[in-house]
């Protein structure tokens, strides 16, 4: 299987992340990205390649302009302001306040962040552009033919809403992908997110629409971030009635019963009669990591990769979370080379 790669991840280099009160080192590192594509090529997974440049029109089919005009002067304006650190938004439009965008930097990080733990700073859109050309040159292969490939995206992607950032996520590269397999020649495209968090912002951006399926699997939100979206009882609006399922898990929750919901996902999936897949591929499931709270271990991945092969569909998988980083890369290859053996 073909890896999609960009070196210029490194340019999402932040030094804050609000956790427990504190700034603290981002889970969301540099290291990962570099751990997961030093164990592809340990494996021998297949060739890996940089993206090609896309422009933001791909971008633009599942993102407002708005908000894609913020995230590329966000920092600019920040510093210009004469902030001292990196950008957090302080202050939210919530319940009964107006839903205006602001003026001033600081009330429009605001505007735009459903969450605070996720800094911006100098090169964080750029870094952004490229796990989207990543994902996007993937998605090509797969329109091209390729049974699978992986987009080795940083930053992440499943939180981003159409207009939203937070969770670590800015762009949605797994979204902006599947859009494009839909703009070329798919007529439906099922998204499958098996990262421990729900992807809201995939949810969000498919909630109405009936050619994409949404399906997730994820620790349950009263007791897990993103708290506010990812119930069972989401199912989608409009023509979209139906289209979204989620299937939150408790805490603790091992593979025997993981696996049970993937069948359930897979079998939605496979009623769907869908043309292309893309997997949300998060590591965050594992037991060892350090924000969440599930307990699958490193074989686990391995064996359910081998489930999502014998769907049969072609599949596109893009990196989202995961932050117990020694192991991340294991189990992310754990997949995709348990995907592998089915073909
Ligand atoms: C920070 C929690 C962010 C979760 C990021 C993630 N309070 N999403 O892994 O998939
Ligand atoms: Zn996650």
């Amino acid at each position: 299987m073909i890896t999609v790669f960009s070196d210029r991840h490194r340019l999402r280099n932040v030094k804050t992340e609000l956790s427990g009160g504190l700034l603290v080192p981002p889970h969301e590192c540099c290291e990962r990205a570099e751990i997961v594509l030093e164990r592809v090529k340990l494996a021998g997974l297949g060739e890996i390649v940089a993206p090609d440049a896309f422009g933001l029109e791909c971008s633009l089919r599942v993102h407002t302009p708005d908000y894609l005009e913020f995230l590329a002067e966000a920092w600019t304006l920040w510093a210009a302001a004469g902030n001292a650190g990196e950008a957090i938004p302080d202050c939210w439009p919530a319940r009964r306040m107006l839903q205006r965008r602001p003026q001033d930097i600081s009330g429009r990080l605001g505007f735009y962040a459903f969450a605070a733990e996720t800094s911006i700073g100098a090169g964080t859109w750029q870094a952004a552009r490229a796990a989207v050309d990543v994902a996007l040159t993937a998605a090509q292969r797969i329109e091209r033919g390729a049974p699978g490939a992986f987009a080795l995206c940083r930053p992440p992607g499943h939180h981003a809403a159409r207009d939203l950032y937070g969770g670590y996520c800015f762009l949605n590269n797994a979204a902006i992908a599947a859009q494009y397999l839909r703009d070329h020649g798919a007529a439906r495209v099922a998204i499958l997110d098996v990262d421990f968090h729900h992807g809201n912002g995939t949810q969000d951006i498919f909630y109405d629409r009936a050619d994409v399926l949404f399906v997730s699997l994820h620790g349950d939100p009263s007791e897990a971030f993103p708290y506010f979206s990812g119930f069972a009882d989401e199912t989608g609006c409009a023509h979209g009635l139906g289209y979204t399922l989620n299937l939150p898990m408790p805490r603790g929750t091992g593979f025997e019963v993981w696996r049970e919901a993937l069948a359930a996902a897979l079998r939605r999936i496979a009623e769907f009669r869908t043309d292309a897949l893309v997997v949300s591929l998060g590591l965050d499931t594992f037991e060892a990591d350090p924000i969440s709270f599930f307990r699958l271990g490193s074989e686990d991945f391995a064996s359910y990769g081998r489930l999502l092969g014998e769907a049969g569909l072609p599949t596109l998988f893009v990196l989202e979370g995961g932050y117990a980083v020694a192991e991340i890369g294991v189990n992310a290859v754990g997949v995709l080379a348990g995907f592998e053996a089915t073909r």
